[in-house]
């Protein structure tokens, strides 16, 4: 069943957001992954937004670059904690994005995470994150990446 949504406002967003979508499969998550937009497509995403939890989506994440308004477009369709990933698409270099983003009004709940890539992997971590509180399998899985980072660092002789 599918656990986790990834939605992106563009096809350029792709290379960005395939950072998610690459974490999720190291981890063995089944996720979906579509391009809608929330100024080009509001009805469809809206649609989309609201059909999730009925789905067994658990967590979304969105990435949106200009002026992004997809993560808070969806959860303001759904219950579901959604992760606003802001794409550097602009020649504000994601500024724009990344205040679109993180500057939602009280009441309607996005968590932003950095711009770009290192934003989507940890989007995809965090979301992970999420399911590990209750997912004991999960949850070994973050604690085995954590161990792996710690002795890439450890691992560098200079
Ligand atoms: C945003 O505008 C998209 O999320 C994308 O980051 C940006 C540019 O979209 P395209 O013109 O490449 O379709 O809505």
């Amino acid at each position: 069943m599918t656990k986790i949504a990834i939605m992106m406002g563009s096809k350029s967003d792709l290379p960005v957001m395939e950072e998610a979508a690459n974490v999720l499969k190291d981890f063995d998550v089944a996720y979906e992954i579509r391009v809608l937009s929330a100024h080009r497509t509001p009805k469809e995403t809206a649609e989309y937004a609201e059909g999730l939890r009925e789905r067994g989506v658990k967590v979304v994440i969105c990435g949106a670059g200009a002026s992004a308004a997809l993560s808070g477009v969806v959860a303001a369709h759904t219950t579901l904690p959604v992760i606003g990933v802001p794409i550097d698409a602009t020649s504000l270099n994601g500024m724009d994005a990344l205040l679109s983003t993180v500057q939602m009004p009280p009441g309607v709940p996005v968590g932003s995470v950095a711009i770009g890539k290192p934003g989507a992997k940890n989007a995809a971590l965090l979301a992970l994150r999420i399911f590990g509180v209750e997912d004991a399998a999960i949850a070994e899985k973050l604690e085995k990446f954590r161990e792996e980072q710690k002795q890439k660092i450890l691992n560098i002789k200079l």
